[in-house]
């Protein structure tokens, strides 16, 4: 099933290793035809080429956007060289076979990534090289598509080998990478439709075209397999990149966690030293101080228990003595956006703690979308990116709350969004006291809240528990007063919550016998 090679259309935007080729080809007798700047290469390089416009009888025109779009070319390559219907059809038309196509398109997603303008980005949409692509590779019981330069040297060796012909084998191989390269192709372009191009739109859509970045040795349990995949460079501008510096392979459960923790330090962008503690997804301590080694044994103080073998975050450059402290527990993964080379030397003591180093923190209002696998489906939904200031906030109650009580309020809220549902999370100066997460119901999340704060208060020899004039967060409306009462009790003064239960007044009437100051901030954040 070898075809002989005699008419070859090159047509390429990337001419790496062009001239090379053309020279093979030309050495095979075979007949160049090429479109405007492949042909100019070429004959640069000494070598014939007949133009396209020859063939096609047509000049390339409309900025190029016609060169190739043409019966002459596409009944070259599609014609089946052995059905007598098609090569009479060939033969009134006065159409010649195609029988090799060397194509690559414009590049779509380097000028996308290179911060080109609209036009520029919608210019570079090749249609004419996908329609010969596909043309070619559709014929491939004919035709030979080669896409890519990395397998010039491929084909030379092929035609080397016989004679000028290219076998079955070949050419069915170098179809299904053709079909891959235009799949890719369009995918890139419809998820800069919907999603670059658009800023946040409803994903109505598609899934995320991604990429295998690497396998992992297992998944979230050793008998499930499991893998990364980074999406396509269009649909993460922006986003900061890690680099891990020393420890062991990053595991299923690493990936997830180091990613919620360094999500919720990125909450503390630019402002005071942060550290995220998290456990299992869920942060189990959080804390802003003057220094990051306050933060870090303040968010430890919280819940040192569940700390154990947790991954740690900062919203800044680790420093020694952070490192030092962080070292003295059994920590799993840290991220944060650089480390000293204290920090560093700190760190390579222990050989296992896997130590990430970004180059900046994400950015929690950034548009994107979420998925999740459902029994014979995929829920798609854009990020939950949404966001409160103090001055959307509405006081419920008759007292207001104070400067600090509102300063809690947010810094609550800010952790809470971030915690599984329900969340409760009680805080106090800039630390969260108590964080109680993903219960079936909001009473239970209280008070478990509640009891972490007493066990800390018991570990530290504190007098009483931090939640103790505490502002305490809901991640959604309390439906009932019981809820809001369990936090009074654990002795909160001051509340945050969306608001919009149609008990919002018995919840108001409740806040108020209690003396607790609430606002309302008008937005849920379910995290599921
Ligand atoms: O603008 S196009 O979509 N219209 C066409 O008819 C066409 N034919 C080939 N782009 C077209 N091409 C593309 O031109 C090829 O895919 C290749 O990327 C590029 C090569 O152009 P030149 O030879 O002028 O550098």
């Amino acid at each position: 099933n070898d075809v002989t090679v005699k008419r070859a259309l090159l047509s390429v935007s990337d001419k790496t290793g062009l001239v090379e080729l053309g020279k093979s080809l030309a050495d095979h007798g075979v007949e160049l035809v090429s479109t405007g700047g492949t042909a100019k290469a070429l004959r640069e390089a000494g070598l014939a080429v007949k133009d396209v416009s020859e063939i096609t009888g047509f000049p390339e025109m409309m900025d190029g956007r016609v060169k190739t779009l043409h019966p002459m070319v596409h009944g070259g390559l599609l014609a089946v060289r052995d059905d007598p219907e098609h090569a009479a059809a060939m033969d009134a038309h006065g159409i010649g076979a195609i029988d090799l196509v060397v194509v690559n398109l414009y590049p779509f997603e380097d000028t996308v990534a290179k911060g080109a303008e609209r036009a520029e980005i919608i210019e570079n949409i090749d249609i004419g090289g996908p329609s010969m692509v596909r043309s070619a590779a559709k014929n491939h019981a004919y035709v030979t598509i080669v896409t890519d330069p990395a397998d010039y040297d491929a084909l030379a060796a092929e035609l080397g080998e016989r004679s000028g012909a290219t076998s079955s084998e070949f050419r069915k191989r170098m179809a299904a990478k053709a079909f891959a390269a235009t799949a890719a192709y369009d995918a890139a372009i419809s998820q800069w439709f919907a999603y670059a191009d658009q800023g946040e739109t409803f994903p109505e859509r598609r899934a995320m075209a991604s990429r295998l970045h690497s396998s992992l040795r297992y998944g979230e349990n050793p008998h499930q397999k499991a893998a990364l995949y980074v999406p396509q460079r269009v649909l993460s501008p922006g986003l900061p990149q890690a680099e891990q510096v020393q420890g062991k392979e990053l595991s299923y459960n690493n990936y997830n966690d180091a990613n919620a923790a360094l999500e919720l330090a990125g909450e503390f962008s630019g402002g005071e030293p942060a550290i995220v503690i998290v456990k299992h997804a869920n942060p189990c301590g959080v804390a802003q101080a003057e220094t990051l080694l306050e933060a870090w044994e303040a968010a430890l103080a919280c819940d040192s228990v569940s700390a154990f073998g947790g991954i740690v975050a900062a919203n800044r450059p680790l420093d020694g003595p952070t490192a030092e402290a962080i070292c003295k527990i059994f920590t799993e993964v840290v991220v944060a956006p650089g480390a000293d080379d204290d920090a560093r030397a700190a760190f390579a003591k222990k050989k296992n703690l896997r130590l990430l180093i970004t180059d900046g923190l994400p950015d929690p209002r950034r548009p994107g979308i979420s998925q999740v696998v459902i029994a014979g489906g995929l829920l798609v939904q854009t990020r939950d990116n949404g966001a409160i200031a103090a001055e959307d906030l509405k006081v419920v109650t008759e007292r207001e709350p104070t400067e600090q009580e509102l300063k809690d309020c947010l810094f609550a809220w800010t952790v809470a969004r971030h915690v599984k549902s329900n969340a409760i999370v009680y805080a106090k100066d800039g630390t969260t006291a108590g964080i109680g997460a993903g219960q079936m119901n909001r009473r239970d999340s209280s008070r478990i809240a509640a009891m972490k704060a007493a066990e800390a208060a018991e570990t530290y020899g504190w007098s009483e528990p931090r939640t103790k004039g505490s502002a305490v967060a809901s991640d959604a409306f309390f439906p009932f007063a019981d809820g809001l009462l369990a936090a009074a009790e654990a002795g909160a003064t001051a509340v945050i919550q969306p608001g919009g239960s149609i008990r919002d007044d018995e919840v108001i009437a409740a806040a108020n016998e209690a003396g607790l100051a609430m606002v309302f901030t008008g937005m849920r954040h379910f995290r599921h």
